[in-house]
């Protein structure tokens, strides 16, 4: 074990979507005693936070970890286990999918996962599809999904490509990057200084807004109604980019027509922000390069699409797509597979007549199904038919590395789906209220001891995350357990197609870098690999959309009955006559810098510096409600079918009559399987059945009529 046999190896954190490098310090037994940050890597140069540091190597070798398969003993949740081999646990899950399989068909199979962020996504996707299955569940309908199928929809192309050094203005809309990215926030702040001007959208006082040059701060879910009144000005002002119009967009005439509705006195109406203010704004964004940093506040709402087609508008016009100090598209080195590609990949493709039966194809084919951005279903649609049967029976789930009853809103209805399942597997890490549910849970290996190989969205870059030792106990990658089950699943005559061809990690990620000239032996020495990219190849890197340009005007939106111009759709709170007893509005998801959704909540040291689940209340509010900072309060909302307790902060960085929240608490030391999912956890309290995005057929995980009393 030694000292003498230490040795560090560059990384990448995969704990959350900023994927800083760092370096890891092993010693002789493989165990990683240090996680610092690496200066060299590209993405986050030097940045870091505490839970790459001190959660990941916690989650790694803390007791209480699942180091063996465990197999359920007694009722489903009782939380009576025994241990077994993983001979004997993949023997059981590839019988009992076969069961399942054989009596209500292959579509009654499906997976759980967060998305093709990881390389798990594609590995769930394309294990069910070699089940004959296309049904697999995302997260992201409740993440960045509004964006993505708007950036899909206009070819912009662009999430994630911000180009922060080289601005001169930075838009940032609904991100909170001093608790969710640091590396941005530190980029954010060296912008600032060297003299970038910053203009912030947020209801909230966050640690951006207070250092805006521009703050606004609309009512929750009106944000589109200030894009487009941007547009509208830069169109009256001239301060378009006439070239890029000309040549590269589709529908300017249209979109012009639409803006000009939102004179800066009917968006300042709409939204609470002074018509002054939105014309600074405009003015601001105008003189750029200007880089638009967008985030969660914008998108996972009935409205986000819109929203996010009148940013993504207002980039493009602005000739801001793919410039110096804008928003740089998506970049590759040639040759380079991505885990979307995999998913997109025409030798992994299903039967178009069973792809298209993917749960939500038909209500949200921009969404789910083929056509869909990572071809997943709809997840509400999807427990739905677990709980009725409808549109045909799902009887049977794998979960990797989510945890859904916790994340996924409407506690009790995610519970009582899973509870109805024939079959349920979960793979993870700790024992969660999701996998304290199931009938096997199969223990995970962690970001320290798996490798793998991504292309960075934000800096044009490989990145690598190094397999620094073996893993803990029993533990397995998502990989090998997909294929050792297919194996089963194969010698049981189950398997329809061959879609997981790869044996191993290593054939995985070295198909993944194919001929891009990229070596895995060189990702294992650097920990990253930057690669040559052009801005503005606009020939060359073509659009993807149906007429080759950036639709300002979505063809595609058209086709399948949607508003083709991005516009104002108000928010949830706003649309119907408000229902009786649910005067003040809900926020959630306020990421906190100890915690990374669910995870981490049996950590001693982050739930010292983070007790309780926190709800800021503004001090009018409080006071009406006869509620005082520390006080615990009760909330409900409309549509939802319970309440969650929560630690009232009283504070005027929330607008009066706006409560704003995290996401993802429980507490592990609470009586198993809920684990105290049902009282702290906000998801408990809202509806994953109300109104949709028609587009990705998002529910609203903010701007939600709530009520509040003390206790
Ligand atoms: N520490 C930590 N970091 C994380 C995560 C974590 O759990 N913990 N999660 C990661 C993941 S998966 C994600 S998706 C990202 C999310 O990270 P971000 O995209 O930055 O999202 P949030 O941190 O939720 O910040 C959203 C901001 O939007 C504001 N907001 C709310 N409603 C509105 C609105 O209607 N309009 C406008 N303009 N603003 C609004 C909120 O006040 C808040 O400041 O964070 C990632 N990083
Ligand atoms: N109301 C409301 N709901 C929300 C949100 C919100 O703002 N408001 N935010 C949404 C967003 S943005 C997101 S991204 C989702 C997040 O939803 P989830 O992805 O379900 O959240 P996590 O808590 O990160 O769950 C990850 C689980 O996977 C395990 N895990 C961690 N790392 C790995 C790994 O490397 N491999 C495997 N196999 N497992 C691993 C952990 O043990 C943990 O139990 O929640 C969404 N839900
Ligand atoms: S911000 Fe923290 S959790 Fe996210 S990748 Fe960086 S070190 Fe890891
Ligand atoms: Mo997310």
């Amino acid at each position: 074990m030694g000292e003498a046999a230490s040795r560090v190896i560059p990384s990448t954190c995969w704990e959350c979507s900023a994927y800083c490098g760092s370096l890891l310090t092993v010693g002789g037994d493989g165990r990683v005693t240090k996680v610092a940050p690496n200066p060299a890597s590209p993405v986050s140069r030097g940045a870091f936070c505490v839970k790459g540091i001190r959660a990941l190597p916690e989650a790694t070798y803390q007791e209480g970890r699942l180091l063996h398969p465990l197999r359920r003993l007694g009722e489903r949740g009782s939380g009576r286990w025994e241990r077994v081999s993983w001979d004997s646990a993949l023997d059981e899950m590839a019988a009992r999918l076969d069961a399942t399989r054989r009596r209500h068909g292959p579509l009654s199979l499906t997976g759980a996962v967060s998305g093709a962020a990881f390389s798990r996504g594609p590995v769930m996707a394309l294990l069910l599809r070699s089940l004959g299955s296309p049904n697999w569940m995302i997260n992201q309908d409740l993440c960045g999904g509004c964006r993505a199928v708007s950036d899909r929809v206009t070819g912009t192309a662009m999430t994630g490509g911000e180009d922060v050094a080289n601005a001169a203005c930075l838009l940032v809309v609904g991100r909170n990057p001093a608790a969710a990215d640091p590396p941005q926030w530190i980029e954010i702040r060296r912008a600032k200084e060297r003299g970038a001007r910053l203009v912030v959208i947020d209801p909230f006082r966050t640690q951006a807004a207070e250092i805006a040059d521009l703050w606004l701060r609309p009512e929750p879910g009106t944000d589109a109604a200030i894009a487009l009144a941007m547009i509208r000005h830069l169109v009256e002002t001239g301060a378009w980019d006439r070239g890029f119009v000309e040549r590269h967009c589709h529908g300017f005439d249209a979109l012009a027509a639409r803006a000009a509705r939102y004179t800066p006195g009917h968006a300042a109406a709409l939204t609470g922000v002074p018509a002054d203010d939105i014309e600074r704004a405009a003015a601001m964004y105008a003189d750029g390069p200007a880089c638009f940093l967008s985030g969660h506040g914008i998108d996972a709402a009935s409205n986000g699409v819109q929203t996010f087609r009148a940013f993504h508008a207002l980039v493009a016009i602005s000739g801001n797509l793919d410039r110096r100090g804008g928003n740089r598209r998506s970049k590759r080195p040639p040759g380079f597979r991505t885990w979307m590609d995999l998913l997109h990949d025409p030798r992994f493709r299903l039967p178009e007549a069973v792809a298209n039966r993917a749960i939500g194809a038909d209500r949200y084919p921009l969404w789910a199904g083929p056509l869909g951005w990572q071809t997943a279903c709809h997840n509400s649609s999807v427990l739905e038919a677990m709980l009725t049967g409808e549109p045909y029976p799902v009887r049977a789930l794998y979960a990797s590395g989510v945890n859904i009853a916790v994340m996924y809103p409407d506690t009790r209805r995610t519970l009582a789906a899973l509870r109805s399942l024939d079959f349920l597997a979960v793979a993870a890490h700790t024992m969660t209220p999701t996998a304290a549910q199931a009938d096997l849970v199969l223990p995970k290996t962690t970001g320290l001891e798996e490798e793998e190989v991504a292309l960075n969205q934000k800096v044009p870059c490989v990145t690598y995350t190094a397999a620094a030792g073996p893993p803990q106990g029993e533990a397995r990658s998502d990989l090998d357990i997909a294929v050792a089950l297919l194996d089963r699943m194969r010698a049981l005559g189950a398997v329809a197609h061959e879609f997981l061809p790869w044996r191993s990690r290593d054939e995985f990620n070295r198909d993944l870098l194919g001929d891009s000239g990229i070596a895995l032996e060189d990702l294992r020495r650097d920990g990253f690999a930057e690669f040559p990219y052009a801005l503005g190849d606009f020939d060359r890197q073509v659009f993807a959309t149906p007429t080759g340009r950036v639709e300002l005007h979505s063809t595609l939106m058209e086709r399948f009955g949607l508003d083709p111009l991005p516009d104002y759709v108000p928010p949830l709170d706003r649309r119907a006559v408000r229902p009786d007893g649910f005067p003040l509005r809900l926020q959630t998801g306020m990421r906190e810098k100890t915690y990374h959704h669910s995870r981490f909540r049996e950590q001693a040291w982050a739930r010292k510096v983070s007790p309780d689940p926190k709800v800021h209340v503004h001090p009018e509010t409080a006071a009406a409600h006869g509620v005082r900072d520390g006080d615990w309060v009760s909330i409900e909302t409309a549509g939802g079918r319970g309440a969650v307790r929560l630690r009232a902060a009283v504070t005027d960085r929330t607008l009066p009559g706006t409560l704003t929240t995290g996401v993802g608490w429980w507490l592990p030391e609470r009586p198993a399987p809920e684990f105290g999912a049902l009282e702290v956890n906000v998801n408990a309290a809202l509806s994953y059945t109300g109104p949709a995005d028609p587009a990705t057929g998002s529910v609203d995980t903010g701007s939600i009529p709530c009520r509040m009393r003390p206790g």
